[in-house]
């Protein structure tokens, strides 16, 4: 009962904590949101901590609205990128381009090819403009550049046959673009690549509210999608933090794994049918809506992941979950990796069905964001802390879903898995939370030149990855390690002043080689794109990657779609 006294009172004072902390002008300036749906739903703009376990209520029918979408998250595929400094970091990573060689088989683009464009677009969809190209041209990352000189925006499946059926019979490269957010230079052309955006296709098609299935155009923003299945009492089965900038076509052709993993599995289940162009203009109808469907080979797979190497994505067909009246967000301290280990596999058994995020971060990645964006605050006290952990609930049972969420608290910190920890206690609250999470890529791009690394590793393995990285590299860099740990995938993210060869000789092949003897994937959910074409053996073995290569060659036998991206280069060889 003592301990239990304890562990209570530990809780209640990291809460108050918080509040004291919100009390501070600087603080409550930069925590409130200016959401109106969020003024609108509660009628009043902040809501204090209340100590945990002090009976606040979540009321479900005012706070059922998925909680990240409060977030307020700038825009990520536009505008310059201004670090705390103000000044505008752009930095181009030539290296990577100046590897590559240009096909000698594409074409180069000439007046006649503007012209058909203009005449099957019309000219305000063909674009030539120098500052709309620039940003076209430019990754998210701000680390790949191309120098396409067209830019083209289709508004329906037809318009992109045709656009491809012309490209491929005169064998002009191609880019498929969809909110440029992609994290591994696949989004952007190599060269001159023509840039295929489809966010001109952005309608919502038809939503079948009994079997909770969305049809859809590709080029739909993923925020844009969610808000419309809020209204309508169900949720996108896939959440991420550049979710108000990426489409759903870009979702689905990187099969992006994000927030939600743990609850709702991959897109590989979720989309149920989609239609994808043929770099010859062949537009596939695969837009199926059922569930279950074993006639044959299932071919929109080959769509799912393919990062717009086999095909341009145009409709997609999406399951989507009821949205569930109970959230409930913990942000935690753990004081070593193995205590986040073992809290994960607690969590998976005692929290079980509810379980819908269960996230990790170390001590140099909560500093990032503190020392980055503005208005972000570490709601325990920091420096104290080595490793945090967010784990969500979502249940349709609010008292019984809180309940088991705090039994498992209590009793994780009782065994001391748990060193300190806060319960939101309103959508204020769940969203400062998340914004640490969601914030870590945003302020690594604010902090300088980032080596990135996505990778799928064995949990208790993960974390010493990042050690022996930190060890290699001593004070030359800020190592920073964190990721979607419920799903065994680790965000390894190397943050240097700027980029420097050397540093990248010490952290390549080592980081591959290493994943690769502990049976890891190079790539767990952003993709190979440029960055890792060439890689692509340290996860796969030599007569699979042979087979991806002849289904290139049949799906796209002039490689137009994508070149540089994906398959090694070598492999793919054109007339
Ligand atoms: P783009 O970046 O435009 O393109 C990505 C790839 O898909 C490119 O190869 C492109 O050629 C291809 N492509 C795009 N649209 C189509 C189409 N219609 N048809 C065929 N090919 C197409 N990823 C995750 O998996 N999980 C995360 O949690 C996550 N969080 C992120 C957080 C931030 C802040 C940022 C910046 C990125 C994050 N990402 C994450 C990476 C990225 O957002 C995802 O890969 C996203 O799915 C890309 O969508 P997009 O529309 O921006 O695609
Ligand atoms: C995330 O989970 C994204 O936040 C980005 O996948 C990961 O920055 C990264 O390495
Ligand atoms: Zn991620």
């Amino acid at each position: 009962m003592e301990k239990w006294r304890n562990t209570h009172r530990l809780l209640r004072q990291s809460t108050k904590s918080l509040f004291d902390r919100r009390s501070h002008p600087n603080f409550q300036n930069s925590i409130h949101r200016s959401d109106s749906r969020f003024t609108h739903n509660f009628g009043r703009t902040c809501k204090p901590f209340r100590p945990y376990l002090e009976h606040q209520k979540w009321n479900p029918k005012t706070c059922f609205r998925p909680l990240r979408d409060h977030l307020e998250y700038p825009k990520t595929s536009m505008g310059a990128c201004i670090g705390k400094s103000g000044k505008i970091q752009c930095r181009f990573f030539g290296s990577v381009a100046t590897k590559t060689q240009r096909h000698p088989s594409f074409s180069s683009l000439n007046a006649d090819d503007i012209s058909y464009f203009k005449e099957i677009l019309g000219e305000k969809n063909v674009i030539q403009d120098e500052e709309r190209l620039s940003t076209a041209n430019t990754d998210w990352m701000r680390k790949y550049k191309g120098s396409s000189k067209l830019l083209l925006q289709p508004r329906r499946a037809d318009e992109v046959s045709q656009i491809l059926k012309y490209c491929d019979s005169r064998c002009l490269a191609v880019v498929p673009q969809g909110g440029n957010t992609g994290l591994v230079g696949g989004s952007v052309p190599v060269f001159d690549e023509v840039i295929i955006n489809t966010g001109s296709m952005n309608n919502i098609i038809s939503f079948d509210k009994v079997n909770g299935i969305l049809v859809c155009e590709a080029g739909c923003i993923l925020e844009n999608l969610a808000s419309f299945l809020d209204n309508q009492g169900f949720i996108m089965p896939l959440d991420l933090g550049a979710k108000g900038s990426c489409q759903i076509g870009g979702n689905v052709s990187t099969n992006a794994g994000g927030l939600r993993f743990v609850h709702y599995g991959s897109l590989h289940g979720n989309v149920l049918g989609l239609e994808a162009v043929l770099a010859n203009g062949t537009v596939l109808d695969m837009l199926g809506t059922l569930r279950k469907d074993n006639t044959g080979y299932d071919l929109k797979h080959l769509f799912i992941g393919s990062e717009g190497s086999l095909g341009i994505v145009t409709k997609v067909s999406i399951l989507t979950p009821p949205k569930l009246s109970s959230v409930n967000i913990a942000f935690l301290a753990c004081k070593d990796y193995l205590s986040c280990q073992n809290l994960l596999m607690e969590a998976k058994r005692k929290l079980g069905e509810v379980l819908s995020a269960f996230e990790f971060l170390d001590k140099e990645s909560v500093d990032m964001v503190l020392n980055h964006l503005e208005g972000v605050r570490n709601p325990l006290p920091p420096s104290m802390h080595n490793f945090y952990v967010l784990i969500e609930t979502t249940g349709s049972d609010e008292s019984y879903d809180k309940e088991k969420l705090e039994a498992f608290l209590l009793r994780s910190m009782e065994g001391g898995l748990i060193s300190d920890g806060v319960l939101a206690q309103d959508i204020n609250q769940a969203s400062a939370f998340w914004r640490i999470r969601e914030g870590v890529a945003e302020a690594l791009m604010k902090a300088g030149a980032v080596y990135k690394y996505d990778l799928s590793l064995p949990v208790e393995k993960m974390y010493n990855l990042v050690e022996e990285i930190r060890t290699r590299l001593g004070q030359s860099a800020e190592v920073v390690g964190y990721g979607h740990l419920g799903d065994g995938n680790l965000h390894l993210n190397i943050s240097t002043p700027q980029y420097d060869d050397n540093i990248l000789a010490q952290i390549e092949p080592f980081v591959y080689e290493w994943t690769s003897k502990h049976r890891g994937s190079i790539s767990a959910e952003h993709g190979l794109g440029l960055m890792k074409a060439n890689k692509i053996y340290y996860s796969k073995s030599a007569e699979t990657v042979q087979v991806m290569a002849s289904i290139k060659k049949l799906l796209d036998p002039n490689g137009i779609l994508n070149p540089y991206k994906v398959l090694p280069h070598s492999l793919l060889s054109y007339n």
